[in-house]
């Protein structure tokens, strides 16, 4: 695995001298009213997860659309699987412009940008709508707009989804259930400090470590929506996925600022369009496989546990101290602002 990805970086880097040589040499033999034209650019666009998940068929339809709109003076290149490294690293490679784009879920994001820890605040978004109307309403732009300070182009949000347990020791169904419980978090604060309130052991960790993790025990559980936990086997190193629904997970399509500030205005305009079109599609596709899929999951061997209502209702209790303890890291203003929406949205 190390292997490979040594062998896609020289693969990258290689083809990065060729990009770079075409463009001089375009620039060099046409005119300079035509050499913008002519310029030819690559994307690559890098997920952590696998090319069955509707993250990578968003970004079939992403690169569809570019590369037919721009006539073909964008190419797109797809790489899944961590091919390209973690979520957290292709973000670095896209502020240093070694990488064009990547679509990593909000909570790794908040290393660069504090703010987007609201998302990970438990039991926030009711249902998907309200989700969409925040994240694509005025809240959702202005945290997009603040990534450009750090380098980075923020697109569109498309969906992870809602977040769940799965293990393979306890059918959990309540906090008790989960004391000891050694669980894999992402690499975000929040997260961490709500296991911690549910009595489990949490542990930080990229998505691309986590199926070995659970394979060798190092944990004995992880939460992802349903199509990560279908799509990527979970089922076969876990026996019970539990519904908590504890978490709404965005996912942030972007773009290397450096990149973009290069591309010609009706290119950056493609793509600005192209994040829209395939995040409609990308949430619906999302959408009905989170419906189909638990169902899936039961057929595939796991034990899939519902809550009540008052289930449900002890895990809101038990980690209702998460938004008093993050609101001033976060920044009072953006969490007054997301919970003042909500609420609005709800009635
Ligand atoms: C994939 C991740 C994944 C996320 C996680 O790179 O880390 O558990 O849910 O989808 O972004």
């Amino acid at each position: 695995m190390r292997n490979m990805k040594k062998i896609v970086a020289l693969m990258l880097a290689f083809s990065l001298v060729l990009v770079g040589c075409t463009s001089k040499s375009t620039g060099g033999n046409t005119g300079p009213g035509t050499s913008a034209e002519q310029e030819k650019f690559v994307i690559r666009a890098g997920i952590g997860l696998n090319d069955q998940h509707p993250q990578f068929k968003g970004l079939e339809v992403f690169k569809e659309y570019v590369e037919r709109e721009s006539e073909g003076r964008i190419e797109v290149q797809l790489f899944h699987s961590s091919q390209l490294g973690d979520d957290i690293q292709m973000m670095e490679a896209l502020q240093l412009g070694s990488q064009e784009m990547t679509c990593p879920s909000t909570a790794p994001i908040t290393s660069i940008d504090k703010r987007f820890m609201a998302f990970d605040l438990p039991f926030l978004f009711p249902s998907p709508q309200i989700a969409d109307a925040i994240l694509d309403g005025p809240i959702g732009q202005e945290l997009l707009d603040g990534l450009q300070e750090s380098g980075l182009v923020g697109l569109a949000y498309w969906e992870n989804g809602y977040r769940h347990l799965t293990n393979n020791k306890v059918a959990v169904s309540s906090p008790a259930d989960m004391t000891g419980l050694k669980i894999r978090t992402m690499e975000n604060q929040v997260h961490l400090d709500f296991f911690r309130a549910l009595g489990a052991q949490p542990t930080p960790m990229p998505f691309g470590e986590l199926f070995t993790a659970m394979q060798q025990g190092v944990v004995d559980g992880q939460e992802n929506p349903v199509p990560t936990i279908y799509l990527q086997n979970f089922n076969e190193v876990q026996k019970y996925t539990t519904l908590t629904g504890h978490v709404y997970s965005p996912f942030v399509l972007m773009m290397s600022k450096i990149f973009y500030d290069g591309l010609p205005t009706d290119l950056q305009e493609v793509v600005r369009e192209g994040a829209i079109v395939a995040r409609d599609e990308q949430r619906a596709i999302n959408r009905a496989y989170t419906e189909e899929l638990a169902d899936g999951l039961r057929e595939k061997g796991m034990t899939v546990i519902e809550l009540t209502p008052e289930q449900q209702l002890a895990f809101q209790t038990a980690t209702s101290s998460t938004v008093e303890k993050f609101r001033n890291e976060i920044g009072a203003e953006t969490v007054n602002k997301i919970l003042a929406e909500i609420e609005r949205l709800s009635n």
